[in-house]
């Protein structure tokens, strides 16, 4: 009887149905022995197995800015399904992969405007890093192969993302990656609870000098960095401290990518993070907010001289220039879903709104300070995070035993590590950015 209830609250699942789907980032014998289901969305709520309402705190996973199931892109998706489901993306192609591509470049700082389609986050950073190795060799400079990325840095999970990842825990299980160092990361203790970007810092920057005189800039393609790091828990860029990673990589001719697959289109409150910060990178990574999470894709936006340069040095022209490409690059679908979700983005005047909510976010996410064990707050644009601290000997406990608690009010957030996160809706309100951080304070209060 009581397996009977149980599997009728898991949406009919059989245990044997829940053990089959080996789950990511997910500690699945705790997620299988509750499981928490998703069955619908609208605007800015899920319905949950049990067809609750749940307020979506992350925008899906930072994808779903303009709010869930909106008819604009859906419709898109739909009429394209059934006028052209696949097209070879390898010498062929169809006309909304050349239309996004364009429509991405109104997006993107001045200078980044050529785009390489992918089909994730993961795969427009190994993409970015071939292309930054590829380049130096196209170039004559072949030994400029070592990448530069940052301590906290997440860049994805295949092998170039997760080497120059610097998250502990996503590296430990998996041996030797590709050459890399990394720099220091930005959280400083003088900085906690910093209202957007912390004042102390710009001088971590000069780090890079550092690993410069290490492994000389002669062997280095690359600097790596998201220019506010998300996944390590919102990690907004010191005052000047991008631009003085700009200078560094010009001065000794290190290439600059900025990993926006957070960042971009929107969530900062600009289109990009580069605009907000006001440094130019010569490569740039997206995914996520591009087709508002509805299908999966990414892009990688290049300086124009980078492919000139291997176009320049292709050979005949019926020759490739970049042997490099996924199945799924320009997906039709995913190309349908982009210009639609680009298109809400700018009609409905996202960015924007995100500029105006974000004030409001803001004083409210550090009403929580001097809330027991919350010994940081962060935030800029529609991130923010809060850091705990540690129950002794388990750092990741109470972020769970807080989101767990959330998502049994109602509320969705992120846990990972010693930090909560939440990545607003574009679309959220006022009253329910209230809602959401009074149950967080709730929950903060039932810890022991
Ligand atoms: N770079 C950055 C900066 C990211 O944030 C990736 C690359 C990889 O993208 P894909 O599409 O391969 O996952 C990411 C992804 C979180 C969270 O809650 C963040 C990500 C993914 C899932 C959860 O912080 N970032
Ligand atoms: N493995 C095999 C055997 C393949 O044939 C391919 C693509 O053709 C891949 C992996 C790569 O798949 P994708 O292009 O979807 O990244």
């Amino acid at each position: 009887m009581d397996a009977m209830i149980k599997t009728e609250q898991n949406c009919g699942l059989s245990q044997e149905q829940l053990d089959a789907h080996w789950m990511p980032f997910t500690g699945n014998r705790d997620f299988k022995k509750d499981p928490r289901l998703i069955t619908s969305a609208k605007g800015n709520y899920f319905i949950d197995g049990d067809n609750r309402q749940v307020f979506d705190g992350l925008s899906g996973m930072w994808t779903c800015g303009a709010g869930h199931c909106r008819d604009e892109i859906s419709e898109a998706v739909s009429k394209q399904v059934s006028e052209l489901d696949y097209s070879p993306a390898f010498q062929y192609g169809h006309p909304k992969a050349f239309q996004l591509a364009h429509r991405i470049c109104d997006f993107m700082p001045e200078g980044l405007n050529r785009v390489f389609f992918t089909g994730s986050g993961s795969e427009a950073v190994d993409t970015a890093l071939k292309i930054a190795r590829a380049y130096w060799r196209k170039k004559g400079m072949g030994t400029k192969t070592r990448l530069i990325g940052r301590v906290k840095g997440y860049h994805g999970v295949n092998y170039g993302g997760m080497s120059v990842g610097g998250i502990a825990g996503n590296r430990a299980l998996y041996g030797q990656g590709i050459d890399t160092d990394h720099l220091s990361h930005t959280l400083l203790p003088e900085n906690a609870f910093s209202k957007g970007m912390p004042e102390k810092g710009a001088y971590l920057a000069d780090d890079l000098e550092n690993l410069v005189a290490l492994h000389d800039a002669s062997n280095i393609a690359a600097v790596i960095v998201e220019p506010l790091a998300g996944s390590a828990g919102v990690l907004p860029p010191p005052v000047g401290y991008l631009k003085r990673l700009r200078e560094i990589c010009d001065k000794h001719n290190m290439l600059l990518i900025f990993d926006e697959v957070i960042t971009g289109f929107g969530r900062m409150g600009a289109k990009t993070g580069s605009e907000e910060f006001g440094v130019v990178p010569d490569i740039m990574t997206t995914a996520k907010q591009l087709t508002n999470g509805v299908i999966p894709m990414g892009a990688v936006i290049s300086k124009q001289e980078i492919y000139d340069t291997f176009m320049e040095a292709g050979g005949p022209d019926y020759m490739l220039e970049l042997p490099h490409g996924y199945t799924y690059s320009a997906h039709p679908v995913a190309c349908a879903a982009g210009l639609a979700s680009l298109d809400l983005l700018e009609n409905d005047k996202l960015v924007e709104r995100v500029k105006t909510m974000s004030p409001i976010f803001e004083e409210k996410l550090h009403s929580l300070k001097g809330v027991k064990y919350v010994a940081d707050i962060r935030n800029y644009g529609l991130a923010g995070a809060l850091t705990l601290e540690s129950a002794p000997g388990e750092p990741a406990l109470r972020p769970y035993l807080v989101a767990m608690s959330c998502w049994k009010k109602g509320f969705y957030v992120r846990y990972g590590g010693d930090t909560l996160q939440l990545g607003l809706p574009f679309t959220v309100e006022v009253e329910e950015i209230d809602l959401l951080i009074n149950a967080m304070g709730d929950a903060l209060g039932e810890l022991a």
